[in-house]
């Protein structure tokens, strides 16, 4: 299984990586234990996206969300200001590392999306391995699909 390291860098004051430790250390207030309680068919448990945004402290200039999967090339940004509340970093599953196949070991999660392609905070939006989070000056790189063609190709995988 690929090690637990999630960058959190771009408009930033405060760059960081993030590992399995680190996360686990986040405090009780901050962990979002079992997504299963608000996505059913999802595993897990992770860590507001509040909370690692206070430690890699945004810029001003920063108003979109940029997450990465540099595993399968798979990109989504939407806007920081909806996002901010909603986002959760699902990183543990069992008391180990979350495992490939549930999209880890690191899976962004919308809290409530919208369905695929219907608006910027979708179904689509909930990256799984995810390596990077980049904060933007504007909208960042977005490989989402577009229609429904386009999203049953990618679904064929
Ligand atoms: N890295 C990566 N994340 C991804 C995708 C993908 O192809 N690669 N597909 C997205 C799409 S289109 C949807 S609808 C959901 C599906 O999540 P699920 O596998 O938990 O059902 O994951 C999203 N996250
Ligand atoms: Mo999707």
């Amino acid at each position: 299984m690929p090690q637990t390291a999630l960058r959190i860098d771009g408009e930033v004051a405060n760059p960081l990586t993030l590992t399995y430790e680190d996360l686990s250390a986040i405090p009780a207030d901050d962990q979002v234990p079992d997504v299963s309680r608000f996505h059913p068919k999802r595993q897990g448990d992770g860590v507001t996206l509040d909370s690692l945004l206070a430690k890699a402290t945004p810029k001003s200039t920063a108003t979109y969300l940029t997450l990465h999967a540099t595993a399968d090339d798979f990109h989504a940004s939407i806007p920081l200001a909806e996002v901010r509340g909603e986002g959760v970093v699902v990183y543990r599953l069992a008391g180990g590392p979350l495992p490939v196949k549930n999209g880890g070991p690191i899976r962004f999660l919308i809290r409530n999306p919208a369905a695929c392609h219907t608006d910027e905070l979708d179904d689509c939006a909930n990256v799984k391995f995810v390596d990077r989070i980049e904060l933007t000056a504007g909208k960042g790189h977005d490989n989402r699909p577009h229609d429904d063609a386009e999203h049953e190709k990618l679904h064929s995988h």
